[in-house]
């Protein structure tokens, strides 16, 4: 086993255990021997075996509450340590959001960073998102991309209306649509006609840079 499996092992077990200082300083620990994308895609594997817990019953509202405040923490403050793409060329804005009903902004709020350290002009409009209010944002910045998180089967249907707006308002040829969240497939987004589907932060920037055609980034 390497160092870096151990440490990836120690990210696991501290996240749930669902203290934040435990997960902050295995995030220390694992800052001298990963990359800051390997240990957030590391802890965001930690958060969905919390769900699973949850599922489960083996978990309960206040451990979920306490996991994701702790997955926060160490996203903020692995942020400065992510690699900054796009040196000197401004990439074109994205909006990115949690869809209408949906709180959970956890894994959007990751991508949603992931996209800025890359280097793209990100309009992050936080969670329960109205649809209008993507298309708005997109009009006032001139998106060339619209990112939509959805972590439940009841709210994914609204990833469906905001495609629907764009294509009512002419919109939709120049701006591409991206969709993620737990539920999200690549089936779904073929379904309901998104350019395309991310699994995880680091894909979803890879899909991005694809759909515009941008230069890959050092990860
Ligand atoms: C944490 C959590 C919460 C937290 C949210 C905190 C927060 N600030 O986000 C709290 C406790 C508030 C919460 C509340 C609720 N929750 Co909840 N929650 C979860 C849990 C356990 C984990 C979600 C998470 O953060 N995962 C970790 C992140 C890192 O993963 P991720 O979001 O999937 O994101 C990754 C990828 O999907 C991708 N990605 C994400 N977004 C995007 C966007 C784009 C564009 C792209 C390309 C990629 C991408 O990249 C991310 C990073 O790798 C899930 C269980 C699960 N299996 O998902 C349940 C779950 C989603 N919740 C669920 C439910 C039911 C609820 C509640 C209704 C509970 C209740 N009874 O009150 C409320 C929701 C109220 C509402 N209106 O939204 C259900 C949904 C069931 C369903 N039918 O769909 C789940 C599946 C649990 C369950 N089985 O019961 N929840």
């Amino acid at each position: 086993m390497t160092t870096a499996d151990i440490a990836k092992m120690g990210l696991y077990d501290a996240l749930l255990s669902v203290k934040k200082d435990r997960v902050l300083a295995a995030v220390e620990k694992a800052r001298t021997v990963m990359r800051p994308t390997e240990i957030i895609d590391a802890l965001a594997v930690g958060m969905q075996e919390v769900g699973v817990r949850f599922e489960r019953g083996k978990m309960f509202l206040p451990h979920v509450i306490s996991a994701a405040d702790a997955m926060n923490a160490a996203v903020a403050v692995l942020e400065k340590d992510l690699p900054r793409g796009g040196a000197g060329k401004k990439l074109p804005a994205v909006v990115i959001g949690t869809i209408e009903g949906d709180v959970h902004d956890i894994g959007k709020t990751i991508v949603s960073t992931m996209l800025q350290c890359a280097g793209y002009d990100v309009h992050d409009l936080g969670r329960d998102v109205p649809s209008r209010a993507f298309l708005d944002t997109v009009k006032q910045h001139d998106a060339r991309l619209v990112g939509m998180s959805a972590l439940m089967t009841t709210t994914m249907r609204n990833q469906m209306e905001v495609i629907g707006l764009l294509t009512e308002e002419g919109l939709r040829p120049q701006v591409k649509v991206m969709v993620g969240g737990a539920p999200a497939t690549q089936a779904w987004a073929d379904k309901i006609g998104a350019d395309g589907y991310g699994e995880n932060a680091s894909i979803a920037v890879r899909k991005a840079n694809e759909l515009l055609q941008v230069g890959e980034v050092a990860q």
